[in-house]
């Protein structure tokens, strides 16, 4: 059994690796992420506290990959937690191959939005990346979510769900959260780690990748094969 996770695993690192560019050293890994602009403010002003948080996302599972992703700091009028609705139409792309950019488009416009981030790079087994967050605002309290694809799965993916950052009085928090895993509910679920043939993602298929697998139309669900944990996400008070 062990074996075979290993085998998986180097033929999803073998998949992966070429289209998604990983970036092995800390330095290559800093640039991979992106602050996108929020047009809230048309003057350009900003108003309110100034925050700094360190972020580390922990990829801690022995051979799913983490995929792009999309993570936002936000008030409490905004959820990324969609268990028991239709997924919106922006996280198929997400959930299913790994593509970050509409997600980070439909997460920009959500009342509640304070700052989007996108991770531009997969993060492999054992590997993580580091997320300086700056913020201003006058709101609070305060609160990170996140999702990216869990890439060895048809449509699942890790959610970072409102973990807190700042408290209604404004005090900034540090928190380790282990990220649970859900199923988008749009594409049929193959075993694990099976690959383009079980309609799961190949980088190098490139746009075959959009339409591979067997549509479904069922609701957001805690995801039913993979209870382990994917990401696991540091906040540190910077
Ligand atoms: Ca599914
Ligand atoms: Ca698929
Ligand atoms: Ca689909």
């Amino acid at each position: 059994m062990k074996a075979l996770g290993i085998l998986v695993s180097l033929l999803v690192l073998l998949f992966v690796v070429p289209a998604f560019s990983v970036c092995a050293s800390e330095e290559s890994m800093k640039s991979a992420y992106e602050e996108l602009e929020m047009d809230d403010d048309e003057d350009g002003a900003q108003e309110g506290m100034e925050y700094a948080f360190e972020v580390m996302i922990m990829n801690v599972h022995d051979s799913q990959p983490l995929s792009p992703g999309v993570f936002v700091v936000h008030t409490a009028d905004l959820s990324l937690n969609f268990e028991g609705e239709i997924a919106p139409p922006a996280l198929e792309s997400l959930a299913e191959y790994g593509s970050n950019a509409d997600f980070a488009d439909y997460v920009e416009g959500l009342d509640g939005a304070i700052k989007v981030y996108t991770v531009d790079a997969p993060i492999l087994p054992g590997m993580n990346a580091s997320m300086p967050m700056d913020f201003q605002t006058s709101k609070m309290p305060l609160y990170l979510s996140g999702v990216m694809m869990d890439v060895g799965t048809n449509d699942g993916y890790a959610l970072l769900d409102a973990v807190e950052l700042v408290d209604e009085d404004g005090m900034e928090l540090s928190s380790t959260t282990d990220a649970e895993n859900y199923d988008a509910g749009t594409e049929e679920n193959q075993l694990l780690g099976s690959g383009f043939e079980g309609g799961q993602p190949d980088p190098s298929r490139g746009e075959e990748n959009i339409e591979n697998g067997v549509p479904t139309e069922e609701m957001v669900m805690v995801h039913p094969e993979l209870s382990e944990t994917v990401m696991e996400v540091v906040v540190t008070v910077a």
